[in-house]
């Protein structure tokens, strides 16, 4: 006798394993999209792409060793090491990207970890941008449970910490900092209240399952990060990582779906690399549930596509970005 008719929705597991995440990937594509965009529809308007604006706000000279990063100072790659900005200059780009339709201005510096010095003066800029009426993350590196409660006093909303890769991937990309280490960052932020930004990076050489092995981590976080950065390996010349050879792209879609399938309420992000993506694969990350993106021609040290691109490509996909109003009904004829 069959009990299927009467049997409760399957709940996903609790706790995801890689091998669970592999099951997904695996699907055939259509069926994935399916269920991504179904997950997607239980939580958000399909039609709605939250956009964040990001701003190097201190350039290059960093210690650490990853192997995909233009801002490590043991890499020749032209990215000159500069100082921490000043507030009148952060503001004013916090206050460009708000006119141009971004709602969360992310303010990132090539640091292992901030020192107290620079942590106060970080805390001065996050005071002046959440002043602009702005949603404001940064992503600093390391912290300490006291700085991040700092942060989280001037007003910090987001702070953006990856993971990255799976952990068993993680020691052939950086070996100066330990996975442990990042989800003790995790920890703190989520313990000072700060909502958790927290994603990866696809492309670096991992294998299907070690991507379903990161899924499973930012999944098994808990509770999972509000915002979930998936970033195409931007390969820049100088990194390790230049000659990586390219995933296929519809790998990343499946990667975006597991995401969404995973973590059904978060904002997941379609990161790095959209500059290499074509509209229409952009668009099947959308339908396999991303909705957010990073808004603006630059990214930290790389380029992004511009804003009036953007805009445009919305337009033809019938995208709204995040809080600003529907175009009214054209009046009837
Ligand atoms: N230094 C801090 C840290 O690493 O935590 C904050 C800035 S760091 C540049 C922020 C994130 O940018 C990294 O964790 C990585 O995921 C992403 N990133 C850096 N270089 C990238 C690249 N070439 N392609 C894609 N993502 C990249
Ligand atoms: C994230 O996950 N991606 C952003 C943001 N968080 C800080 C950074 C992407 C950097 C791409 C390479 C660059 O422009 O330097
Ligand atoms: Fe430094 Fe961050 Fe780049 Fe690593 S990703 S080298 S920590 S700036």
């Amino acid at each position: 006798m069959t009990h299927a008719a009467h049997a409760p929705a399957p709940t996903p597991p609790s706790r995801w394993t890689a091998e669970s995440v592999l099951g997904l990937l695996e699907q055939p594509l259509m069926d994935l999209l399916f269920q991504a965009q179904t997950v997607h529809r239980q939580h958000f308007d399909p039609n709605v792409v939250q956009l964040s604006s990001l701003l190097s706000i201190k350039t290059g000279g960093c210690p650490e060793d990853c192997a995909y990063c233009p801002q490590s100072v043991r890499y020749d790659t032209g990215v000159a090491a500069g100082k921490l900005m000043e507030v009148d200059a952060v503001v004013a780009a916090a206050r460009a990207a708000k006119a141009a339709g971004a709602t969360r201005f992310c303010m990132g510096a090539a640091w292992r970890s901030p020192n107290e010095r620079d942590l106060a003066r970080v805390a001065r800029l996050v005071q002046a941008v959440k002043a602009e009426g702005l949603q404001t993350c940064c992503t600093l590196g390391m912290l300490s449970p006291q700085q991040a409660r700092t942060l989280k006093a001037a007003g910090l909303d987001y702070y953006n910490h990856n993971l990255d890769t799976a952990p068993e991937f993680y020691g052939r990309i950086i070996t100066t900092r330990q996975y442990q280490e990042r989800l003790q960052t995790l920890q703190a932020v989520r313990e000072a209240g700060i909502a958790v930004c927290c994603g990866g990076i696809l492309g670096m050489g991992e294998s299907r399952r070690e991507r379903a092995g990161l899924i499973a981590q930012l999944a098994n976080l808990d509770p999972y990060p509000e915002s979930v950065p998936i970033n195409q390996l931007v390969r820049v010349a100088g990194t390790p990582l230049a000659d990586m050879e390219p995933l296929d792209a519809l790998e990343f879609v499946r990667t975006v779906a597991a995401a969404r399938i995973t973590m059904p309420r978060a904002w997941v992000r379609l990161s790095a690399g959209r500059r290499e993506m074509s509209e229409e694969l952009q668009a099947l990350c959308f339908l396999a549930g991303a909705n957010s993106i990073f808004y603006g021609d630059r990214l930290l040290t790389t380029g992004n596509p511009d804003c009036a691109q953007d805009r445009q490509m919305f337009q033809r996909l019938g995208l709204r970005p995040l809080g600003q109003q529907p175009e009214p009904a054209a009046p009837a004829a």
